[in-house]
């Protein structure tokens, strides 16, 4: 295939300044002769509706684009996500999509690629930047900012609390750059904007429904909910179960204690409308399209950009029910 002679002449000697053969600045001109791509996609797995609507929009786009998606669920293991990226190479892939469980240990794979003259494109979440060299582009949230402007509703929500607001947080994957980043950007506004607040407990329910209900159950027998003002769950699975436990506590969520999501799923917008919860930052699965183009564009050798972030909004209880039917997941 065209990338074994590209890997051949090796990567410094070709393309500079436009991208270079493997993972670092872009593609190496592989692909078809009518232009279609054989794409190895490493995916987190399959822990959330956002997940489902994820790997829906990609698959869907990439047959709507002609090309060849090679599909791996990776059940949330970087170990299998890894093996998968091994195998992507070893079939010789025009180019590799990998959605990084974790931010960390993927430097020794990514190598591999850029040997094997294979780009690296990651979708959704990012590695560490140490490794940012050995992938081209990266097709995602921005989940900072998303933290972001979850903490900029909760310093307004919260700002005449003066006894000062005590928060739980539901936080996602350990490790993860959804986790670490939506709580960075969280705390990073409360303190900006001066809110008296105390973090009463902060635990990883993992993404999921059911580990994000069994923590909340240990956060309401460690500390009760009186006197908890608000919980920060990091998506909306995680907020649903613990809405549940809330429930079966015999409190009413979204009243005796505010509640924030982040993706904005179906099942989380009706939640708002049956006053469940009260704010919902939008994180959007649907970047299939886009992630194809940037596909094409990277192996044809294109410059792109490293980070390309998908658009999202924000939406308070006044929105819910108007935005319910727009849902997509
Ligand atoms: C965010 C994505 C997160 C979602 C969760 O882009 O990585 O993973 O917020 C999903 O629902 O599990």
């Amino acid at each position: 295939m065209f990338k074994k002679a590209l890997a051949g002449i090796g990567a410094g000697a070709l393309l500079l300044g436009m991208a270079a053969c493997g993972g670092g600045d872009g593609g190496s001109e592989g692909g078809g002769d009518d232009g279609s791509l054989v794409i190895g996609f490493a995916q987190v797995g399959a822990e959330s509706a956002w997940r489902t609507a994820n790997s829906t929009s990609i698959q869907e786009a990439a047959k709507a684009a002609g090309h060849d998606l090679k599909f791996v669920d990776g059940q949330q293991d970087q170990e299998k996500q890894i093996a998968a990226v091994r195998d992507f190479i070893n079939q010789q892939v025009d180019v590799i999509v990998l959605a990084p469980v974790v931010e960390t240990g993927w430097t020794d794979v990514l190598q591999e690629a850029e040997d094997a003259g294979i780009p690296v494109v990651l979708a959704d979440r990012g590695v560490e930047a140490a490794d940012e060299a050995l992938y081209v582009t990266r097709l995602g949230s921005d989940f900072a900012e998303e933290g972001r402007k979850a903490g900029t509703w909760a310093a307004e929500t919260f700002a005449a609390d003066a006894d000062g607001t005590r928060i739980l947080e539901l936080q996602g994957t350990t490790g993860s750059a959804p986790a670490n980043d939506r709580k960075a950007g969280f705390f990073e506004v409360l303190d900006a904007e001066g809110l008296n607040y105390e973090i009463v407990d902060s635990q990883s329910g993992n993404f999921t429904a059911e580990e994000g209900k069994a923590v909340m159950e240990t956060f309401i027998t460690t500390h009760g909910l009186d006197g908890i003002d608000l919980l920060y769950a990091h998506n909306d699975e995680m907020g649903l179960g613990a809405i549940q436990a809330i429930e079966e506590a015999g409190k009413v969520p979204g009243t005796d204690i505010q509640i924030i999501i982040v993706d904005g799923s179906t099942a989380g917008f009706q939640a708002g409308v049956d006053g469940k919860l009260n704010y919902i930052v939008e994180c959007n699965p649907a970047f299939g399209p886009q992630l194809m183009d940037v596909l094409e564009s990277v192996v044809a050798g294109d410059e792109v950009e490293k980070f390309t972030p998908v658009e999202e909004g924000v939406f308070d209880a006044t929105q819910f029910e108007a935005e319910l039917p727009n849902r997509q997941f």
